[in-house]
Parts: structure tokens; C-alpha cells; sequence
């Protein structure tokens, strides 16, 4: 069957599980014809990723801390490999803050582990989106995306630095593509609502959360990673093809509201 991605070429940052966000968006790019790769972090989901990435036939699963100049390069040098030098798709869904930052005040942010998050949450975009750059090229142009939440323009009691850090990505994300927008790449950003994945699951207060979007979101219901999967789907196809710099919200409309 004919799928908006056949013949394309895709690196997938931020499996963990078959929950992870990132999964969702590949299954949905590898069911319409991608080929993919994917990185993972850590020896201790080494072993899912190769898994769920055989599942979809990857040619390329390989490990990457963000934090490593040295595994990003290495990344880029073996998709460069796989994919005969051309990458047409990057799905960034990566982010970290240390889990004691996620409760309490964040005006007790630590020095180190607000540079922390904002080193694997953010310029981890800008580290691969320049990577990714003279692939892109060679395939004539590309689509980035990446995940954000709204907790980066408001203030959500307890995502704290992790929302400093999603403004600093929100704001990458229109001056990469500005810069990109020269070679034909295009870099977009999913506002996403809370979803049950490995990151989300841990967080005190997780239904608490849930409840308040069932009551005030314009559609009452939470979204799951499949919805994010589908908007990926667009942003990241010829579909989008005029797309750059901006936010898709999959949040049942919570952005929306006032009250
Ligand atoms: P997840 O735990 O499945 O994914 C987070 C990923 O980040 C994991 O694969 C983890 O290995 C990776 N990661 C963390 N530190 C890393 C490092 N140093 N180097 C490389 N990878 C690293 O959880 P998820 O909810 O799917 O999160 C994916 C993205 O979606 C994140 O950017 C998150 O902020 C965003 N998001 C999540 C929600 C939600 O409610 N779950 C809502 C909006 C946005
Ligand atoms: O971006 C996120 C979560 C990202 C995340 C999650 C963890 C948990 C485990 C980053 N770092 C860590 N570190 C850990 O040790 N979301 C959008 C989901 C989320 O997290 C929240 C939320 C929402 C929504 C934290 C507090 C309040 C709301």
C-alpha cells in the first residue's frame, strides 16, 4: 500500500518503552512506509528498544546520551551509513529533570541540575538538529519534531524546571527554523496533554492531573500517545510541507482556556 512515508528515512530519539511517546510516533511513520532508526538510553532499556525496533524492521538501534558530543557525532556517522549519507525525519522526544526537582519549589533549583535538564531537555535539539543538517541536505530537505508541554509557557505547580527548560526548547524550536528553513528543514514542536508514559507515570499527582482535564478541557477526555502519533504524522509529512516553527497542541484544547 502507498504510505505518505515510503522511501523515507527517520531517526527516532526517546523510546523507552512501548508507552514512550516516541514509539507511538514511529509505529505510526514505520505503518505508513518509513524506514527508521532509533537510539536509546542506558543498558537497562537497551534490550525493549532492539525489540520493539526489530518489530518494525530497523536497520539501526544504537545507544545515545545526549549529554555526549562524542554519541551524537557517533549517532549521525552510523545513520549516515545506514541510510546511504540522506536522513529525511528526526522525532526528538527526549527529556530529563532530576525527580527531586519535580516536587517542591522550584526556587530551590540546584545551579547543576537546572543546567541538567536544560542541557538533555533542550539543547539536545540543537546538538541534533546540527548533526542532522548535512543529512537533511543530501536528501533535498527534512522535518524535525519535537515534544513540549504546556508547562513551558505557564506556570504548572511542580513541572518547574522542567518548563524553564520547555521554553528554551519552544524557542529552539523558531530559530532552528529559521536557520534550517534555508536547506529546506522544517522544525515543529507537539504540545502534548499528560499521557501514561515511563516519564509521566512516576509523578505525584499524575491523576489529579487527569481529572482536572477532564473538567475543564474543551473535549473532557484525555489524549493518548496515539494522538500524538496521528499530529506527528502530519507535521512530519509532505502534508506540512508549509509548516515551520510552530506548536501543534494534542491536548483536548486545555491550552485554550482561561478558567
Ligand atoms: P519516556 O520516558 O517514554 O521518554 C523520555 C525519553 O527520554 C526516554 O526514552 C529516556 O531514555 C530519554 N532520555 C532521558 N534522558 C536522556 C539522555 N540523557 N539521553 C538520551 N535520552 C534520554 O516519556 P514520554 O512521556 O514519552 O516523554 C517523551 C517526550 O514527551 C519528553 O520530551 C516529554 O517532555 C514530552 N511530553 C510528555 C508528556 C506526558 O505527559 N507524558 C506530555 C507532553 C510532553
Ligand atoms: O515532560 C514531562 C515529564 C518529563 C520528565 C519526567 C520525569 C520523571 C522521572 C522529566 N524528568 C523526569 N525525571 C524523573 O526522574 N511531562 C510533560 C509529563 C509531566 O511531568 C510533570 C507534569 C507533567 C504533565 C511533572 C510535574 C507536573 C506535571
Amino acid at each position: 500500500m502507498a504510505g505518505r512515508f515510503d522511501g523515507k528515512r527517520g531517526l527516532v530519539l526517546g523510546v523507552a518503552n512501548k508507552r514512550s511517546i516516541a514509539w507511538a510516533i514511529a509505529r505510526r511513520l514505520a505503518d505508513e512506509g518509513a524506514e527508521l532508526a532509533f537510539t536509546f538510553q542506558g543498558e537497562r532499556i537497551e534490550s525493549s528498544v532492539r525489540e520493539l525496533a526489530a518489530g518494525v524492521s530497523s536497520p539501526l538501534v544504537t545507544a545515545c546520551d545526549v549529554r555526549s558530543d562524542e554519541d551524537v557525532a557517533r549517532v549521525f556517522t552510523d545513520v549516515g551509513e545506514a541510510f546511504g549519507g540522506s536522513l529525511d525525519l528526526l522525532v526528538h522526544s527526549v527529556a530529563f529533570a532530576a525527580a527531586e526537582d519535580l516536587e517542591g519549589r522550584f526556587t530551590d533549583t540546584p545551579r547543576d541540575r537546572f543546567w541538567l535538564a536544560l542541557d538533555v531537555s533542550a539543547y539536545s535539539l540543537v546538538a541534533t538538529a546540527r548533526a542532522a543538517e548535512p543529512l537533511f541536505e543530501a536528501a533535498g530537505g527534512g522535518s524535525i519534531v519535537t515534544m513540549t508541554y504546556l508547562g513551558g509557557e505557564r506556570a504548572v505547580p511542580h513541572y518547574n524546571v522542567m518548563g524553564v527548560a520547555k521554553a528554551a526548547l519552544d524557542s529552539s524550536v523558531k530559530y532552528l527554523a529559521w536557520d534550517l528553513g534555508q536547506k529546506n528543514v522544517r522544525v515543529n514542536a507537539i504540545s502534548a496533554g499528560p499521557v501514561r508514559t515511563l516519564a509521566a507515570r512516576s509523578i505525584a499527582g499524575f491523576p489529579t492531573m487527569e481529572a482536572i482535564v477532564e473538567e475543564r478541557a474543551p473535549l473532557h477526555r484525555h489524549i493518548d500517545a496515539d494522538d500524538v502519533g496521528s499530529a506527528a504524522g502530519f507535521l512530519l509529512s509532505d502534508d506540512a510541507r508549509n509548516v515551520t516553527g510552530t506548536t501543534l497542541y494534542v491536548d483536548s484544547g486545555f491550552h485554550a482556556m482561561g478558567m
